[in-house]
């Protein structure tokens, strides 16, 4: 029998059977368990093969994994391993904020970076519109939709722009990524009034978030007629629009996996055309070289100077020098 994962840690987990049964399963044989090289060897997300228990109904054994369609990985630097957090993705929907907790571009930019790597498309979701946005965060906005980004901008507490959003995940695998406290689970909840996701406040020292939802987790969303004009129940013969969403808990550091450093600016869209242009050659650091062309398309504008700075940290961590924000 198939499956689809929707959840799991310590190698049990909860797989949605084709007889529409859930089953809590465990790992039949070590080849599964050890052949990924992950941290995880299975994430929300993947599709599975199992053996369904005889003895009791909500329990099986996975026997195998179908080929993935796509990873979204990061580097877990605790776990010294690349963690699996979702596989077979349409979008990765990286959350950000204007504010609370503050603004951190970079971390999209490495979220961005990892999706194109993996080949998912990801989406600039700007949540909690309603607290208004600083220029720097208008400007860097309006860069990622020049370089071909989508950007959605929304709040999940006044309901701005989520009509927008639903129908980009309308019938889709979609990923919710993001730091902490910046509102994934709460734009699910209010997406599907029947979503009980569990959302946390800030913390009042820091105004970060304070890691509400531990692990990942897919759940399929019916989606609130208020977003879908009313379309809920139509002619395509179920009762609402449907999405399949996967939950993941904040994280505060986003490290790259199996980037280099020398080929990072092949990931960043307005680079990328420009390398092996300079008068070095592909032997330029674009740091300080007569007649770089990346150099050059920063003073000139042509490049946005945050962005080229995003790249010479990532680039960095990436050579190991440590990790810099
Ligand atoms: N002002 C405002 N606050 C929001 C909005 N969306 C969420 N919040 C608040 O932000 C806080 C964090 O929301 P969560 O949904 O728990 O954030 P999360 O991204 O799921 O956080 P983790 O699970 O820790 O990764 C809660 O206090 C929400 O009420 C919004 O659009 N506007
Ligand atoms: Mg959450
Ligand atoms: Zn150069």
């Amino acid at each position: 029998m198939k499956g689809i994962v929707t959840g799991g840690s310590n190698n049990i987990f909860t797989v949605e059977c084709e007889d529409g049964i859930v089953r809590r399963c465990g790992i039949k044989g070590k080849k599964l368990k050890d052949s990924s090289g992950y941290y995880n060897p299975l994430a929300p997300g993947d599709e599975v093969t199992l053996e369904a228990d005889e003895l009791s109904d909500d329990c099986g054994k996975l026997t195998g994994i179908l080929p993935r369609k796509n990873e979204f990985v990061r580097w877990n630097v605790k776990g010294r391993r690349p963690q699996l957090l979702a596989a077979n993705l349409d979008y990765l929907i990286c959350v950000t904020t204007p504010e609370s907790p503050p603004f951190r571009p970079r971390f999209v930019d490495r979220a961005l970076i990892q999706a194109d790597y993996a080949h998912i498309e990801p989406v600039i979701l700007c949540n909690k519109c309603d607290l208004g946005f600083a220029p720097e965060t208008d400007v860097r906005l309006a860069e990622w939709e020049r370089l071909g980004y989508r950007v959605l901008r929304v709040s999940a507490k006044t309901g701005e722009g989520l009509s927008r959003l639903a129908a980009l995940l309308e019938g889709k695998l979609s990923a919710f990524v993001g730091q902490s406290g910046v509102g994934k689970s709460s734009i699910l909840n209010v997406l599907d009034p029947n979503c009980v996701l569990r959302t946390g406040n800030l913390s009042e020292k820091y105004g970060r978030g304070t890691h509400t939802t531990t692990r990942g987790a897919l759940c399929h969303l019916t989606i609130d007629e208020a977003f879908t004009g009313g379309r809920a129940g139509g002619d395509l013969g179920y009762a609402g629009v449907r999405a399949s969403v996967i939950d993941t808990p904040g994280v505060r550091r986003f490290v790259l996996h199996d980037i280099s450093a020398a080929d990072l600016a092949l990931y960043f869209r307005e680079m990328e055309p420009l390398v092996g242009g300079c008068s070095f050659g592909m032997s330029c650091s674009h740091e300080q070289e007569a007649g770089c062309k990346i150099l050059e398309a920063v003073y000139s504008g042509v490049i946005l100077e945050d962005r080229y700075v995003s790249w010479m940290r990532i680039r960095e961590e990436l050579a190991g020098n440590g990790w810099a924000d």
